[in-house]
């Protein structure tokens, strides 16, 4: 496979409206990141990922657009977006921005045309059905609400939406929409950005066949419909391969075999892929179903096509709370948790926090919860009836609300976040869980970061080198190799609150990175150790 500079790249992601507030109005803003881009350098970075900070009703945080060619006033002006812009690649780092394209707001103008009347030239940019027998074409659900249909009086139909009500799908099937999109990528891609983020971009070609489906739980009916491999090689011809720029393409719904169809190298789609056998099907950790996702990835796509790695982002809780240990371990498991992310193959991504090991929240109300998913499933759930303490406490491990605490700069009034009213809580951990203190700590979990990151920038065995699981049956205990040429890897990691004995034996000599003081042979509980022969110091 080809070396390229996105595969050798680190990923920060930066939620803004929850990274720093410079207006005092209790959001995040993009100065607020241009301030910190110093900080993300210093980490080790080279790419920022920004959420989306388009012109937005925010009824789902920037994922309903109303328009995609201006700046939400929340998030700044579009000044400071090219400020930005520049100071980033000034500092070296690149920048992607989130392509939000299965869906816009019902505020967009086309929407709001597209409703007005059955013969609006915009109507065919959506999706329209009559009811069936006086209701909804079927039974399928929607990300966000128990249907993905629905009706608007005006004109006796309903439109279609994978998401929230406020989230109409565009409909892809229409050339003039699809060059609609193209026009709006090359806006952004000739101000120099250096790629997108894909929002679930394998949804775009939807179902023919309109028939119930036995479970609308599984919502995998959305995703990888016929027509999405056309779609996407029509935008690599059409935008993307103009441009040297990175796609990474948000896949649920895939295992590696279709995966692979979106990321291999010789079909011309997307450059790499966030699939989410991880994130959305283990809710919590379990080893032997991590490794086997780990081993079949690496089979599925080797020398065809590029992974990612993450273990969260803005839509999953916070990796330390859900997979590693936020108490006693706190500081090891987010060590334990970045080696893997970051000497496993693929592309390590790091969502803000991470890299002070921020934890997740328990808030005791649903109005502390921001999160539009969150309340429309509370909200359904209450309705049937069910304890609301029941409904609450079922739902807090997984709500997107655990990853969109602010950053915590400090030990200051809100973490240093803001000097207004944040719009969402900050976690109450702050005054001894913050940037500052971390930095000024040589046993951080941000130091931790830093020294993961050079180890691996400086080592293409780490990037590029074959991969093999060394104990595939270990419940525990984690170890596993990267080779290239003579240069080979061994990494171990007590995934584990006991202390393990390591299983087999190696030069202690070759010991390059550890995440604990430990003078003893055995692993204490989620220590991580890193081994290289020959040893280049
Ligand atoms: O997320 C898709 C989505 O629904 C995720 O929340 C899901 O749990 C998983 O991550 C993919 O299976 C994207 C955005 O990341 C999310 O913030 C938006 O709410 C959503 O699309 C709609 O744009
Ligand atoms: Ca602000």
């Amino acid at each position: 496979m080809k070396r390229t500079w996105w595969k050798e790249a680190v990923v920060y992601q930066v939620y803004w409206r929850s990274f720093l507030d410079t207006n005092g109005d209790g959001y995040g803003d993009l100065e607020g990141v241009r301030q910190k881009l110093g900080y993300i350098k210093e980490l080790g970075a080279d790419v920022v990922w920004l959420n989306p900070f388009y012109v937005s009703p925010d009824k789902d945080n920037g994922y309903d657009i109303a328009d995609y060619y201006r700046v939400m006033d929340k998030a700044g002006t579009m000044e400071d977006f090219e400020r930005l812009l520049k100071e980033a690649h000034e500092l070296g780092l690149k920048v992607i921005l989130d392509l939000v394209v299965n869906h816009t707001s019902d505020e967009h103008p086309w929407f709001r045309e597209a409703k007005a009347s059955k013969t609006s030239p915009k109507r065919e940019y959506y999706i329209w059905h009559d009811p069936v027998d006086g209701s909804a074409p079927n039974n399928w659900r929607s990300y966000f609400a128990p249907s993905c249909w629905k009706y608007d009086e005006r004109i006796a139909q309903y439109y279609y939406h994978s998401f929230a009500v406020e989230q109409p799908d565009l409909n892809w099937e229409n050339e003039e929409l699809r060059h609609e999109i193209y026009n709006m990528m090359r806006f952004w891609l000739d101000k120099g950005i250096d790629g997108f983020r894909m929002d679930v971009i394998n949804l775009l070609a939807k179902r023919k066949d309109l028939s119930d489906v036995d479970n609308p739980y599984d919502l995998s009916y959305l995703a990888n419909n016929p027509g999405i491999h056309d779609y996407l090689q029509e935008m690599r011809d059409e935008v993307l391969k103009h441009y040297d720029c990175m796609t990474v393409g948000e896949i649920p719904f895939v295992a590696p075999k279709e995966g692979l169809l979106y990321v291999d190298e010789t079909r011309g789609e997307l450059d790499t892929l966030f699939h989410f056998q991880i994130a959305d099907e283990m809710p919590t950790w379990d080893m032997l179903r991590f490794k086997q996702i780990q081993r079949d990835w690496y089979e599925g796509l080797n020398g065809r096509g590029w992974n990612s790695q993450f273990l969260n982002n803005h839509d999953h809780t916070r990796q330390v709370t859900r997979y590693g240990n936020d108490g006693e371990h706190r500081v090891a498991s987010a060590k334990l948790l970045a080696t893997l992310t970051h000497t496993l193959p693929g592309m390590p991504y790091i969502y803000q926090g991470e890299e002070i090991g921020m934890t997740g929240v328990k808030f005791d109300s649903i109005d502390d919860y921001q999160d539009i998913a969150m309340k429309n499933r509370y909200a359904e759930e209450v309705g049937k009836g069910r304890d609301p303490k029941d409904v609450l406490a079922s739902l807090q491990l997984l709500s997107r609300d655990n990853s969109r605490t602010p950053m915590q700069w400090n030990a200051q009034k809100h973490g240093g976040f803001t000097d207004g009213k944040p719009w969402m809580p900050v976690n109450p951990n702050y005054e001894r869980l913050n940037v500052e203190t971390d930095l000024s700590r040589e046993d951080s979990v941000f130091h931790y970061y830093q020294q993961l990151i050079r180890l691996r920038k400086n080592n293409p065995a780490l990037i590029y080198g074959e991969f093999t699981d060394l104990l595939p049956e270990d419940e525990s205990l984690h170890a596993y190799e990267r080779k290239l040429g003579q240069v080979r890897f061994v990494i171990v990691l007590n995934h584990s609150h006991e202390t393990r004995t390591l299983p087999f034996s190696i030069d202690a000599q070759s010991l390059v990175l550890q995440n604990v003081e430990n003078g003893t042979d055995g692993l204490l509980p989620y220590e991580a150790r890193i081994y290289m022969t020959p040893t280049a110091r």
